[in-house]
């Protein structure tokens, strides 16, 4: 007889990577209130009896105060946003939490979930003195169907943590992204976070089973099921997978692991023109077929920059685009012959000028690190202008030589890279600093552009609180609508997550 491992409860936490941080004065990003022109709505404002009241839910350690123990808490992954919280809470239960919502919400007190702080749009953190709600300490695995795949645990458990321990049972978690040593899955499914594996597959609609959320209210709503096939009525897990905190908080979730491939490789490419880049993913998609698992691509100055910025070696020559090809199935001798039949080919037809093939998990990694750490690599030009967009292919990289030549002057570097197989960019604009200048010659602009290509303007990223006043570039009036009836039935008060995903109207 099978027997599923169930109700194996795990600690996984790994330090929170914003607890560790300590900022000085000298580099903190400006208010996000001042520096965007926002106004407070009329929230309550914490006073010391509140703060008494959640410690008698929490307890005195679990509310934290000390100011400069809430400031990493305050400040998202790209120093950009900075709000004004006095207060975090670390729940450990659903009931905790749900106790929390329930007395914030009779007092009109603002809540700001937060996972892992890794988000890039400025979602996870206050702007004004939002009560930060972080999960970091909800990071128990709850059970583990090895048959079926089906993974159950909370929502602060962080994702690489997840990965780690679903490969002891030969399966992997359905997403990967850069940020898989700090991103919690429940800020995972809260933005319904794409990344590396989202070719093979498919998003976080597909793979979340199931999942347990809290309404500002207090309620729990229990879709906790680990079903492949379910259609008893709504599909309400939709409504959190991906609305960013403003519709309810994620407890628990469950995902879909899918098993783990014994045969991995790993192809890294030189390529000479973007027209070459779509050929080679044209036949890489039907020469591979099922085995075909990443298909990512970079420009030269994002791979240069971020092996110069970061001291990393590049296994490669300079060339105009970088393409990483990454193959999983069952049978090593079966996928490798038919990679290298496909590699010959291409690289007879020059769509293919220069790589390098392994299989060998160190070297793999080595690539994958130059590809992942592209995103923090501008950092280190000072400040960065990200932008995360759906185009269709025949335009997709016209809009890094756009850009290039409407800053010409104004930019330390401009670099587009991404998901091509998802049809997903991720253009960065490097500077020294923060200019609004260059910021108001980038938006609305490249929203303009996007929009023209009836593309989208969050890809992946979500809204948060950078896009609110551009999202009608990609959502229809009577979408919007909706959006906002949907948000007064299940927040009435707005309490969850104000100034982000919904524009004001
Ligand atoms: P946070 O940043 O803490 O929060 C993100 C949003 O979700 C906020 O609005 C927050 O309020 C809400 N939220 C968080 N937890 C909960 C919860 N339990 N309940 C309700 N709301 C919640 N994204 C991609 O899609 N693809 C990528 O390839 C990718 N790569 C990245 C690489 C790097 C280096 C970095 C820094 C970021 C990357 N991101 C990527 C963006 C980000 O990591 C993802 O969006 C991730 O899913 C956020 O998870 P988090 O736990 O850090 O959430
Ligand atoms: C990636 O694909 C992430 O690396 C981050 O989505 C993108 O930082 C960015 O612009
Ligand atoms: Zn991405």
């Amino acid at each position: 007889m099978f027997r599923p491992l169930s109700l194996l409860i795990i600690n996984i936490s790994k330090h929170n990577v914003a607890s560790q941080i300590k900022y000085s004065t000298a580099i903190l990003p400006r208010l996000s209130s001042e520096k965007y022109n926002i106004k407070r709505k009329s929230f309550g404002t914490i006073n010391e009896s509140d703060i008494n009241h959640f410690r008698s839910i929490l307890s005195e350690n679990r509310v934290i105060t000390d100011e400069s123990d809430v400031l990493p808490y305050n400040i998202d992954w790209i120093k950009n946003c900075r709000g004004q919280s006095k207060v975090v809470l670390k729940p450990k239960t659903t009931d905790e939490v749900s106790e929390v919502l329930s007395y914030c919400n009779s007092k009109k007190l603002a809540v700001c979930p937060q996972g892992g702080n890794t988000g890039l749009v400025g979602g996870s953190v206050p702007v004004f003195d939002e009560i930060v709600l972080n999960f970091s300490l909800m990071n128990k695995v709850i059970s583990l169907d090895d048959i079926s795949g089906a993974l159950v645990c909370e929502a602060g458990c962080v994702l690489e943590n997840l990965d780690n321990y679903v490969r002891q049972h030969n399966l992997i978690m359905p997403l990967d992204l850069g940020a898989k040593g700090s991103c919690h899955i429940g800020g995972n499914v809260s933005t319904n976070a794409g990344g590396l594996r989202l070719l093979r597959y498919g998003n976080l609609h597909g793979s979340i089973l199931g999942l347990e959320a809290v309404k500002a209210d207090g309620t729990v709503i229990d879709c906790l099921r680990t079903l492949k096939k379910d259609n008893t009525g709504y599909h309400l897990k939709h409504l959190f997978i991906g609305s960013e905190g403003t519709l309810g908080v994620v407890t628990k979730v469950a995902v879909h692991c899918p098993a783990v491939s014994k045969a991995v490789s790993l192809g890294y490419f030189g390529v000479n023109t973007f027209e070459d880049v779509l050929q080679l993913y044209r036949n890489a998609k039907i020469s591979l077929g099922e085995i075909l698992s990443a298909f990512e691509m970079a420009d030269n100055r994002a791979i240069c920059s971020t092996v110069k910025n970061l001291k990393l070696t590049n296994p490669l020559e300079d060339y105009p685009f970088y393409v990483l090809i990454e193959t999983s199935g069952c049978d090593e001798e079966h996928d490798s012959e038919k990679l290298n039949r496909f590699l010959s080919k291409e690289m007879e037809s020059g769509h293919i000028i220069d790589g390098t093939v392994t299989s060998e998990p160190a070297k793999m990694r080595t690539i994958w690190n130059i590809r992942e750490n592209i995103a923090e690599a501008g950092l280190h030009d000072g400040y960065v202008f990200k932008y995360d967009v759906s185009i269709p292919l025949n335009n997709y990289y016209d809009i890094v030589l756009l850009l290039r030549k409407k800053l010409e002057g104004k930019y330390t570097n401009i670099y587009g890279y991404g998901h091509i197989g998802d049809g997903n960019i991720h253009i960065n604009v490097t500077v020294p600093e923060y200019s609004k200048e260059v910021c108001d010659m980038l938006e609305p602009y490249i929203f303009e552009q996007v929009a023209k290509l009836k593309g989208s303007i969050s890809a992946e990223h979500g809204v948060g609180f950078r896009k609110p006043q551009f999202i009608h570039y990609s959502k229809d009036e009577s979408a919007l609508r909706l959006m906002k009836d949907l948000k007064h039935l299940m927040d009435p008060n707005g309490i969850l997550n104000p100034y982000k995903v919904l524009p004001d109207v």
